[in-house]
């Protein structure tokens, strides 16, 4: 969708658009396409619909561009600094247009304290400790820079440092493996990490807009596996609950399986190969390995290797609106081996739940600001 804001329309003024889109490369693909070369990004936003929108429709970003009038120009070319976040940057003699400067994160700082020729050098040595200082993973940066295919950072802008490692992490997630579900598919985690309410998640998915017909089995596997909840949200929504693997008609992709387990512990060896002769005895084939993305990284880690013990083919990632940067998640994704099905983003079971697992990590992976100075730079790139 692309909006022109009429408050903005004046024949001195430049012309602002509001695009929504569902992730950056649509909104880099469109302003290219429908503003042409000379549009530039304001802002950034996440969105989502509210109520029952919000429910069946993916977040999505929108995106304010600006297309410059000719006198625009003319104020650039007498070098006064306008009111937009790259503009700092086109003031700065010494640097190339898809330059960005680092200096332009801190909003305290006036852009004429950026334009000193003999600063160049620092801000682009500084490029990866302001990514590391916004929250980006250091372990992450760490392993980006052993990718061949990145190439030398340390000698780049910020914008351009964001560009590539977007394109790079982009990149990397597209060759994760991309498993459909089967008919059978069980929720294997550590104790409340959020295993039930990503069920009852996907089982509205299932039945309001893939319209299926799913089932649910409840697990007790020797261990307690309270289903209050699961049982009224079953009621609420039509699925049927069993509790007995024998009384279960046979699943198919119109009518899929979906199974509840009980928490084990991540020290509990015992109780998960139970687990495993279980899953094993009923035939399932899909294993969604549930974590909490705001556990620590080798808590996660762990968590990865017991999965990859049970088989795990999906991986499901709680409480990410817990995360205020998500990038240390990246090398646990690409290196899982499994396919990344899904992130929750908060505890409503109808809705907060994306399957557009690339965009909600680009989205968490980088600050705002710098994201939509990031888009500045494709635009020119
Ligand atoms: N903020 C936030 N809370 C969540 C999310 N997912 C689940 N929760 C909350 O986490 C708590 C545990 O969720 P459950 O779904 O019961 O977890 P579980 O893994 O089934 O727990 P056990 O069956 O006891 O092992 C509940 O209070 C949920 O509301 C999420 O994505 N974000
Ligand atoms: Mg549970």
């Amino acid at each position: 969708m692309i909006a022109e804001d009429s408050k903005a329309l004046s024949e001195s003024k430049p012309k602002r658009f509001r695009l929504v889109v569902r992730s950056a490369e649509e909104a880099v693909r469109m302003i290219r396409d429908k503003l042409g070369d000379n549009a530039r990004v304001v802002s950034v936003r996440q969105i989502g619909g509210e109520g029952l929108k919000r429910f069946i429709s993916s977040p999505k970003l929108e995106v304010i561009a600006e297309v410059p009038q000719q006198t625009e120009s003319l104020t650039q070319d007498n070098g006064e600094v306008m009111p937009s976040i790259e503009s700092a940057g086109k003031t700065q003699g010494t640097q190339s247009p898809s330059r960005v400067s680092p200096d332009s994160t801190n909003s305290g700082e006036s852009p004429t304290h950026k334009t000193a020729p003999t600063e160049t050098q620092n801000e682009q040595v500084d490029a990866l400790k302001i990514l590391t200082k916004a929250g980006f993973d250091e372990a992450l940066i760490s392993q980006i820079k052993t990718w061949p295919e990145v190439g030398e950072l340390s000698d780049l802008s910020l914008a351009d440092v964001l560009r590539k490692v977007t394109l790079c992490l982009s990149d990397r997630f597209k060759t994760t493996p991309t498993t459909s579900l089967s008919s059978k598919v069980a929720l294997l985690g550590s104790p409340g990490v959020g295993k039930t309410t990503m069920l009852c998640k996907l089982l509205a998915h299932e039945v309001f807009i893939k319209k299926k017909v799913p089932m649910v089995l409840k697990l007790e596997n020797g261990v307690p596996n309270p289903d209050d909840s699961l049982r009224i949200f079953c009621e609420v929504i039509g699925v049927t609950l069993y509790r007995e693997s024998n009384k279960i008609p046979p699943p198919s992709l119109d009518c899929p399986l979906f199974i509840d387990i009980p928490g084990i512990s991540i020290n509990n060896t015992a109780e998960w190969s139970s687990v495993k002769s279980s899953l094993k005895a009923l035939d399932v084939n899909s294993r969604i390995l549930v974590v909490n993305g705001a556990y620590d990284v080798a808590v996660l880690s762990k968590c990865i290797r017991i999965g990859s013990n049970l088989d795990a083919t999906h991986l499901a990632i709680t409480h990410f609106d817990e995360l205020s940067n998500a990038s240390k998640l990246w090398p646990l994704i690409l290196d899982a081996g499994i396919t990344p099905y899904c992130v929750s983003t908060g505890q409503n079971v109808t809705g907060d739940f994306s399957s557009n697992v690339l965009n909600q990590m680009i989205a968490k992976s980088f600050p705002e600001n710098l994201y939509s100075q990031t888009f500045s730079s494709y635009q020119r790139g």
